[in-house]
């Protein structure tokens, strides 16, 4: 008899951080599949549309046909797109290749063409208050094994920079519900004179070998972007992430005229067509959504697909604030593709890898993901329901005259 749908629960818990987690359930008690489904301080708004809206959508249905309920729940429901209907579709999605690789007995990358290189390059994070603490980061960084290092430095001045703050950490981390959000004050000016003496300092320090990486998190203007580019040109970056924000694609070509430097792009992005031209103009080197937010795997190949004809490469993201399991959804899909670039990621906290076990595991500057399976991840569900969940915000960028940043 043919496996249906039977439940779709949804586990919101709070370990270190929320996670919304998405767990379907089929008519076989042994079958079930684990998807990732957190937006970052928009948790229950995901949870809501889940539950209430697409769960019922889903009961009686066979859960092989991943394509098939992917454009139900995207076209045909009419409603579509945006951070919180693609970040509900993404859980699905997850959850049911977890299923269809729990059925065949094979790992998801396999389902995907199988293996097309034995581990993902990976990047790590390291920032400091000043170049010292950053070097140290790299250091240490290096030390453990990684091969390409993302670097970010407070800019002097500023109480916070994306990446690096100066304020009391237990501000970041508090969950207190009272708590509205942490205010970084940003100027682009100081940012963009210290950035350039940090990566020069860093070269200078390291040597040439180590791949370096810089998140601008979209606060330049076009222009002020294209002068960071070009005076970071000589020191070989990896990438520049997101130097500008991504609604006005035409801002790009703007930088490309001025620089060589290679620019990565996507985390905003929730469907393929928000960075199309991006891709087919070749106006960024690296697209860099996050699959957590952009409907899941199904999509990603498609994404892929298409870099692939522009010589753009993935550079899927890899952030703290989404599951194991879109980790490993990454890496599945780093694995399987032609045009594979590099793989963010982050070490997940002890407390987060006892209720969702089975993220990618990192050796010797690569990322991997197990035999196992499905996607290899999992949940302990007892122990995910002692962490109820808190709410939490990002934090508001405001420049120094009290204006929300108009990046
Ligand atoms: O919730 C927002 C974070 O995921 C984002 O700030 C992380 O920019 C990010 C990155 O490159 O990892
Ligand atoms: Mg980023």
């Amino acid at each position: 008899m043919a496996l249906t749908i039977t439940n779709v629960k949804v586990l919101v818990t709070c370990p270190d951080r929320n996670y919304v987690l998405v767990k379907i359930e089929t008519s076989d008690p042994g079958v079930y599949g684990w998807g990732d489904a957190t937006l970052n301080g928009r948790e229950l708004a995901v949870a809501a549309a889940l539950e209430q809206h697409i769960a019922p959508l889903l009961i009686g249905r066979d859960p092989d046909r991943i394509e098939d309920l992917w454009q139900m729940i995207y076209r045909g429901t009419y409603w579509r797109g945006g951070p919180v209907l693609m970040t509900a579709l993404a859980g699905v999605d997850l959850a049911l290749w977890d299923i269809k690789g729990k059925r065949a007995g094979m790992p998801v990358y396999s389902l995907l063409g199988g293996r097309t290189r034995d581990g993902a390059l990976a990047y790590t994070h390291c920032s400091g208050r000043d170049f010292a603490e950053v070097e140290d980061s790299v250091r240490a960084a290096m030390a453990r094994g990684f091969k390409a290092i993302r670097v970010q430095v407070l800019v002097p001045g500023m109480s916070g920079t994306y990446g690096v703050s100066n304020q009391p950490a237990e501000r970041y981390s508090s969950f207190d519900m009272e708590a509205l959000p942490l205010v970084e004050r940003f100027e682009p000016s100081p940012y963009l004179r210290v950035i350039p003496k940090l990566v020069e300092h860093l070269r200078v320090a390291l040597g040439d070998e180590i791949e370096l990486l810089h998140d601008v998190h979209e606060r330049l203007t076009p222009i002020q972007a294209a002068r960071l580019a070009k005076e970071l040109e000589a020191y070989h970056l990896f990438f520049l992430e997101d130097p500008i924000r991504p609604e006005n694609k035409e801002s790009f070509r703007l930088i490309r005229q001025h620089t060589t430097i290679p620019i990565a792009m996507g985390e905003l992005f929730h469907t393929r067509w928000d960075g199309l031209p991006l891709i087919t103009e070749q106006l960024i080197d690296f697209i860099r959504c996050d699959l957590g937010h952009i409907g899941g795997i199904s999509e990603a190949r498609k994404i892929a697909a298409i870099a692939e004809s522009f010589y753009v490469q993935t550079a899927w993201h890899g952030p703290g604030d989404i599951a194991p399991m879109t980790h490993a959804a990454n890496v599945h899909v780093d694995l399987s593709i032609a045009n594979f670039g590099i793989q963010e990621m982050v070490f997940f906290p002890e407390v987060a890898q006892e209720v969702m076990p089975g993220a990618p595991t990192f050796a010797d500057g690569y990322l991997n993901v197990t035999d196992a399976p499905g996607l290899g991840t999992d949940v302990n569900e007892a122990l995910a329901a002692t962490y109820p969940y808190k709410r939490a915000y990002l934090p508001v960028v405001r420049r120094v005259d009290g204006s929300v940043g108009d990046w």
